[in-house]
């Protein structure tokens, strides 16, 4: 009999997806619930013939051009394919598959919730009432925050999560700009009514809010640069549900410091799982909102994930061409 492929699952996933994986194939699921350690990890890169990693798995090119490496498939549980060297897979012939779509909404729905909290002081005011603060009640001149409509967000990277973003931000009242690598279709940028901005330095320099949108690859690693965090505006401030490595974040650390920018909300971080004891301090101060990746963390996304995970190996496996597989052009 012919063995069946070995599927290596480096994290735990739903329990429905799980059941399928091993009726499907012969799947090895990380029960833990902890990341492999970077032995663990290599070692089934030199095993499996497929493997589904997430966001907290490096699969370098040093693993992948390793002479034993056997993957013939990287399925990886999750939209960005920054943990992945894809340039690396390909050279190797092996195929990289993501999970496009159906994170859109919930990471744009988390992404909106962010934009909302740090002008309306949303986690400051919960927190004055969870710990145990004093409350006098009412007054007419305490925990003012600002006005949300008629702001101008300005999106970087106008993608699928950016335009769920803008279609929300437009209910509430927002002026849509974003910046791109090339404009929308007029269609869309007219849905939106949303306007681009060939430039980003000047976008930046003229918006009340600006939401990070657009995946990390060598091309956008700090593309909120030292330079052009200076340009933004100093009641601005910073939404990021996308990549940390986007934004030069020591920078925009001591530029919210020295009040240079208004805050952020952040949801990802240069360093992962790390989180700079100084945006900490912000934190407590009311200057940024901090969330652990949280963005696309549904029940009904994470299930959705798990069967597009499951399609794109079936398709490999049934030698047809995975749906959603990942090429270095589209880097
Ligand atoms: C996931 C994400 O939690 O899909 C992404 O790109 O950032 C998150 O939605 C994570 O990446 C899963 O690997």
């Amino acid at each position: 009999v012919k063995k069946k492929p070995l599927v290596i699952v480096t994290r735990k996933l739903p329990d429905s997806i799980e059941t399928r994986m091993r009726e499907l194939f012969d799947a090895h699921i990380n029960l833990d619930d902890t990341p492999l350690t970077p032995e663990q990890l290599a070692e089934a890169t030199r095993t499996a013939d497929v493997l589904v990693p997430t966001v907290t798995d490096e699969i370098t090119k040093e693993l992948l051009e390793h002479p034993d490496c056997k993957l013939r498939l990287i399925a990886n549980f999750g939209n960005g394919v920054d943990n992945i060297d894809v340039v690396a897979a390909h050279a190797r012939g092996i195929t990289v598959t993501n999970t496009p779509k159906v994170l859109t909404e919930d990471t744009a729905d988390m992404t909106m919730s962010m934009i909302l909290a740090v002008p309306r002081r949303l986690i400051e005011g919960a927190s004055i009432l969870t710990e145990g603060k004093d409350w006098q009640g009412w007054s007419p001149t305490w925990m003012l925050g600002k006005r949300l409509g008629g702001k101008r967000l300005g999106i970087i990277g106008m993608g699928r999560i950016g335009q769920a973003v803008a279609r929300r931000a437009r209910a509430f009242g927002l002026q849509i700009h974003y910046h791109n690598r090339k404009p929308v279709a007029p269609k869309i940028a007219e849905e939106l009514g949303a306007t681009y901005w060939d430039s980003l330095d000047q976008m930046l320099a003229r918006m009340d809010i600006i939401s990070v949108n657009c995946p990390h690859t060598p091309a956008t690693f700090h593309l909120l640069s030292a330079r052009r965090l200076k340009l933004i505006r100093k009641d601005a401030y910073i939404v990021n549900t996308a990549r940390g490595e986007v934004i030069d974040e020591e920078t925009m650390i001591k530029l919210i410091e020295s009040g240079d920018i208004a805050g952020a909300a952040l949801d990802v971080f240069e360093h992962e799982p790390a989180v700079s004891p100084k945006l900490v301090r912000l934190a407590r101060a009311g200057k940024v909102v901090l969330l652990p990746h949280m963005g696309s963390a549904t029940i009904e996304g994470r299930v959705e994930m798990g069967e597009k995970v499951i399609i794109n190996i079936r398709a490999f496996l049934d030698n047809h061409k995975p749906p959603d597989r990942v090429l270095p052009n589209m880097l």
